[in-house]
């Protein structure tokens, strides 16, 4: 495709960005570029790439396919979610400051709170629905107002915009995880965000076959502080796990609308069901904010997370009697997942004020069957 990408539609940037029929052979696919380095044909003479942790054609392709998805000037690719948030941190300087949403993965807050707690870096975690608290929250030295919305894993919705907002006037940087939603459903460098980051393991990706991370965003500058990182601290995605994002990505709009459906029907479903005392999906009308997801996002997205009576202890019955819901941490594939975010993806915020209910449970919910899916939590919740 010679045209610019953003002009067209969701689907077609993403099966088309970055992506034009390889020159040499014509080759529709963007090949795997398997290789370590480029040949030189005089010394400061190539054709723009010399070493293949500073770049690789495969990778540059999912980078101009993230950067179009997200509606951004510029994405970087990184080997997992979390060297994504590294490179981000990498940013700041002993006494800088960070306010993070009171939910989100667990390992973003560890990675704050006990990696870069060493050099220096100040964290403060504020429930952001609450604005007045962030605008108390924020100081001289804070850099960072990292946002995730939908949160992980208590499906938090955070107004993006009026976020940004606050993190601008205290001239610092609005970080958006876009994990939960992905460009799909919501892109937040449209609402002010200076930065999106993804865990591309999850939506993305899209199968459970490839872990990977991205940053995406505006400012140019910003973009060669953090591409300085990407080379200089090296946590890049090999040319395969590039391109399984790369592949995963193009039916991203189609699976997305299906999670959606999916997960607004079981959502539905356990808000009626006897045992269940709590459902966390923004596509409730009941949800706290649900006017504000459906300002926000174009739909709902496949996660939510719930509890039953019986707490802990029924919890992990139901997790262990789902047959078609694997047991597993993660998320975002075309199966569906199930998980006890306290015993599994967030035991690193066991014991802070960032500890979820003990006895949630989370769902990823896949494209399967509608009617299978909810008949195998029936037969599990029984
Ligand atoms: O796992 P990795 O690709 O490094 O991504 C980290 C990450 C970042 N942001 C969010 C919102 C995430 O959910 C994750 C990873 N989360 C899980 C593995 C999980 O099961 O919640």
């Amino acid at each position: 495709m010679k045209t610019a990408p953003h002009k067209h539609g969701f689907e077609t940037i993403a099966i088309h960005a970055g992506q034009d029929p390889e020159g040499l052979t014509g080759a529709v696919v963007v090949p795997i570029f398997q290789t370590s380095t480029f040949a030189q044909e005089a010394v400061g003479k190539n054709k723009g790439y010399e070493y293949a942790r500073t770049g690789n054609p495969t990778r540059t392709a999912l980078e101009t396919c993230l950067a179009a998805l997200e509606g951004a000037r510029w994405a970087l690719a990184f080997a997992s979610g979390m060297a994504a948030s590294d490179a981000v941190a990498h940013l700041l300087s002993k006494g800088d400051h960070v306010v993070m949403a009171d939910d989100v993965y667990g390992g973003t807050y560890r990675l704050f709170a006990r990696v870069f707690d060493r050099a220096g870096i100040d964290l403060t975690a504020v429930d952001m629905r609450k604005l007045d608290a962030v605008r108390r929250a924020v100081r001289a030295r804070t850099k960072l107002v990292w946002i995730e919305t939908p949160s992980n894993p208590l499906l938090k919705v955070l107004d993006i915009a009026a976020l940004a907002e606050i993190a601008h006037k205290a001239h610092a940087l609005a970080v958006v995880d876009n994990t939960f939603a992905s460009p799909y459903l919501q892109q937040p460098t449209k609402l002010g965000a200076d930065l999106v980051l993804h865990s591309t393991t999850k939506y993305l990706g899209g199968h459970s076959d490839v872990v990977g991370g991205a940053l995406a965003g505006e400012d140019a500058e910003l973009h060669d502080r953090l591409a300085f990182v990407q080379n200089a601290a090296g946590g890049v995605p090999g040319p395969f796990d590039a391109w399984l994002v790369l592949r995963g990505a193009k039916t991203l709009g189609l699976r997305m609308d299906r999670h959606s459906a999916n997960a607004q029907a079981i959502a539905e479903w356990l808000a009626e069901h006897p045992k269940v005392t709590r459902v966390n999906y923004p596509g409730l009308a009941s949800h706290p904010q649900h006017a504000l997801a459906r300002r926000q996002m174009r739909a709902f997205g496949g996660m939510l997370s719930f509890e039953l009576r019986g707490g802990e202890a029924s919890a992990k019955r139901v997790a262990a009697r789902t047959k078609i819901f694997a047991l597993a941490e993660s998320l975002g594939g075309v199966e569906s997942l199930i998980e006890l975010p306290l015993a599994m993806t967030h035991g690193s915020v066991r014991g802070t004020k960032l500890a979820p209910p003990a006895g949630l449970v989370r769902l990823s919910v896949g494209i399967e069957t509608i009617d299978d899916l909810i008949a195998d939590l029936a037969q599990a919740i029984a």
